[in-house]
């Protein structure tokens, strides 16, 4: 494994666990973040011994939002020129599930961040909210298309014109997060759920992955179809025999991911 020095990646018996480790800055988003997360997110996405990332933040943030300091000279002409920020979209276009395990502020970038990822848990402490209205700008990472997408247009509108912060349960009750948990509990409830996809098969989650994030891209028609298809190609699979012959037998399946 690649050495980083803003975050922290381990790999784990089925699972890997990536921690953003700038506590004293409440985790905010660099370049240099970007490049090391979304390198060790590759890194572990091409590890067949690897079959979900959990994402999570050291201290009491999980991401602040990108780095406000890095960010405050930046010029039109420079950020777009280098596209800045576009490389965020490598971790979207990883295959396999990423949980993000949300400890604390998940604020603008951190926000989008943890939006970008498949399962969202929420600790009773964390704090959502896409404030860069305050700083004279928008969401740039996926805030105003991924949350209107995530819990509609009167809350995106809501939390993106004003600014403000919700807590977990909102978070849960809106559709942003999917459970809500104690903070102690909140690191083995995403190991637990890392666990149970340990227990699938690899191909099954990318093929659900990959027909559940085609929603947010076509129409029902279309989607439907993808889906079908993908069913069918699920019938080549040694997993899909295995599993339903498992099924038949009353026995638990042995997936190979193949
Ligand atoms: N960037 C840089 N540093 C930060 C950030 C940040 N986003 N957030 C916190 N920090 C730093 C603080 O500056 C402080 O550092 P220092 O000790 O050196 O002064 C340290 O973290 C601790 O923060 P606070 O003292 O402010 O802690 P509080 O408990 O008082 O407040 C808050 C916590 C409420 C979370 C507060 O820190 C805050 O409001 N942070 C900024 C939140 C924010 O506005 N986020 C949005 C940023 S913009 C964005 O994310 C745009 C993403 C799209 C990019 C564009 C792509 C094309």
């Amino acid at each position: 494994m690649t050495e980083f020095s803003t975050i922290l990646a381990e790999k784990h018996d089925g699972y890997a666990l990536i921690t953003l480790n700038r506590p004293e800055a409440l985790n905010a988003l660099n370049l240099e973040v970007m490049t090391e997360l979304t390198a060790a997110a590759a890194e572990f996405d091409a590890d067949p011994e690897v079959k979900s990332i959990v994402i999570t933040g050291a201290g009491r943030a999980f991401a602040a939002g990108a780095d406000i300091k890095e960010m405050k000279d930046l010029t039109f002409s420079k950020a777009y020129e280098a596209d800045w920020f576009a490389g965020w979209q490598d971790l979207a276009s990883v295959r396999k599930p990423i949980i993000a395990a949300v400890n604390g502020f998940a604020l603008g970038g951190g926000c989008e961040l943890a939006m970008m990822c498949d399962i969202l848990i929420a600790s009773e402490k964390a704090k959502f909210g896409q404030p860069e209205i305050n700083l004279g700008v928008l969401p740039g990472m996926g805030g105003s298309q991924r949350l209107t997408r995530a819990i509609g247009k009167a809350k995106a509108m809501d939390l993106c014109l004003t600014g403000r912060f919700i807590g977990a349960e909102e978070a849960e009750r809106s559709g942003l997060a999917a459970r809500v948990v104690a903070p102690e509990a909140l690191m083995d409830e995403a190991v637990s759920i890392a666990g149970v996809i340990a227990g699938k098969s690899r191909i099954a989650s990318a093929l659900v992955k990959e027909a559940v994030n085609l929603a947010f891209e076509t129409t029902l028609d279309q989607g439907l179809r993808f889906e079908r298809r993908l069913f069918h190609a699920s019938l080549a699979t040694a997993d899909q025999k295995e599993g339903m012959a498992a099924f038949v037998e009353k026995r638990d399946p042995q997936f190979t991911d193949s």
